[in-house]
């Protein structure tokens, strides 16, 4: 018993003079805790609510943190980026800014094949530096847990090494670490044209190689007239599912192809961008309990004038989470808070809505809402603290960080 109790108190952490926000769903709206207090032992949250009604032993013996009345939250996290990747896009940017066409840009190297062939002539070494940075500035706004796809390589070993290079971030640095197989994202120029075989490669090939060793713990695709056909979608589906992992998809962002639909029919964990989804769409994904990805960088970036239909997302009941879709081609954007910011700017969502767009409905979006994005009895103690007298700070601000301490999984 002496061992027990040792251990115990030896890993057990209390963060005591707080206001929560535990975005419980059990709760009304953010979840507030005036006077509350969080309780965690070897890194799992033991209690959360009000400070007075919290069982002594879980103070006795705690290493305890007084926080002055601070706020707390779930620590955030960006459920949808492409982090991995080489190089960046800012002389494409600048091209088009002095009135270059597409054509032209694509002319002169550039577009998603650039990045392709950065990727591919980056080491894994040089693509965990590089991606470094990136990380560091989410994890620098609270970011405990971070979804990271693949979709730059689009060759087996290529494929894989982004993948590995995603999975060794996570040993770089204290956060959480999802990735996604984004194989079939683009047409690489060896392909010569042909989507359908390059499908069949991605579906046969390199997929099954990826889910046997483990690296990838869902499938994503990107749906489009200038990538994949919901058939062919549906095809790396089908091979996902024979491997037992879950699928997400890139869907209805330049056009309607159903997207939506082709993904709720296909149960996915979430559906993201949706700027073009009907209200067929959204019904569908309420009826599948598939998250709708809301990526209001993008939006921003290519000066996208069609906005998600938040209202019918709403109405039928689609949980809404809120990530930075961090990529060199349309998001360089690595501000969580920004993106909250975005989101209600440009898309009418709530204050509420933002930040259970960041925490929750972006753990339910990656399947870990058992373990984190919550503050609750049982799920790692991820958590944020910051300097801010009411949540609606952490949307309204532009290029500020109140962050005052991260804590991922107790430390
Ligand atoms: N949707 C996008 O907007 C990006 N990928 C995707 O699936 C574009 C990525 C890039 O241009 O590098
Ligand atoms: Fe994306």
């Amino acid at each position: 018993m002496a061992a027990a109790n040792k251990s115990r108190a030896g890993g057990l952490r209390l963060w005591r003079n707080a206001r929560l926000a535990t975005m419980a769903e059990s709760a009304a709206g953010l979840g507030i805790v005036e006077k509350g207090a969080v309780a965690a032992r070897d890194g799992v949250i033991d209690y959360a609510g009000p400070e007075a009604d919290m069982p002594a032993p879980f103070s006795e013996g705690a290493d305890t943190i007084d926080c002055e009345g601070r706020w707390i939250t779930p620590g955030l996290i960006d459920c949808h980026t492409h982090l991995v990747h080489a190089g960046n896009r800012a002389n494409e940017f600048e091209m088009r800014l002095a009135g270059a066409t597409y054509e032209e840009v694509a002319r002169a190297g550039g577009g998603i094949v650039s990045s392709v062939k950065a990727l591919r002539a980056a080491s894994e070494d040089e693509l965990v530096a590089q991606s470094l940075p990136r990380l560091d500035a989410l994890i620098a706004e609270g970011v405990t847990t971070v979804e990271i796809k693949s979709g730059y390589g689009l060759d087996r070993d290529n494929e894989k090494k982004s993948l590995r290079a995603a999975r060794r971030l996570s040993e770089e640095r204290p956060v959480t670490v999802r990735t996604s197989f984004l194989g079939a994202h683009a047409l690489p120029p060896e392909a010569k044209g042909d989507k359908d075989a390059f499908v069949d490669l991605v579906a046969n090939e390199i997929l099954p190689a990826v889910a046997a060793e483990g690296l990838a713990d869902a499938v994503d695709g990107f749906c489009e007239g200038i990538a994949f056909s919901p058939e062919q979608i549906s095809r790396v589906f089908d091979a996902a599912k024979a491997a037992g992992l879950p699928v997400k998809l890139h869907a209805d962002q330049l056009s309607n192809l159903h997207g939506a639909e082709l993904a709720a029919r296909h149960s996915a964990l979430s559906a993201d961008h949706l700027e073009y989804t009907d209200e067929a769409g959204a019904a569908a994904m309420a009826k599948a309990g598939t998250v709708a990805t809301i990526l209001p960088g993008a939006y921003y970036f290519i000066r996208e004038t069609k906005k998600p239909p938040i209202a019918l997302f709403r109405q039928h009941g689609v949980r809404m989470a809120v990530a930075t879709d961090n990529n060199p081609g349309t998001s360089p954007l690595t501000s969580l808070l920004l993106t909250m910011n975005m989101a209600a700017t440009l898309f009418g969502l709530t204050v509420d809505e933002c930040l259970a767009g960041v925490t929750r409905e972006a753990a339910r979006a990656l399947g870990l809402l058992g373990q984190t994005g919550t503050l609750e009895a049982g799920k790692s103690a991820d958590l944020a603290i910051w300097n801010i007298e009411r949540p609606a700070e952490l949307v309204y601000r532009m290029g500020f960080n109140p962050l005052h301490a991260r804590i991922w999984r107790g430390q």
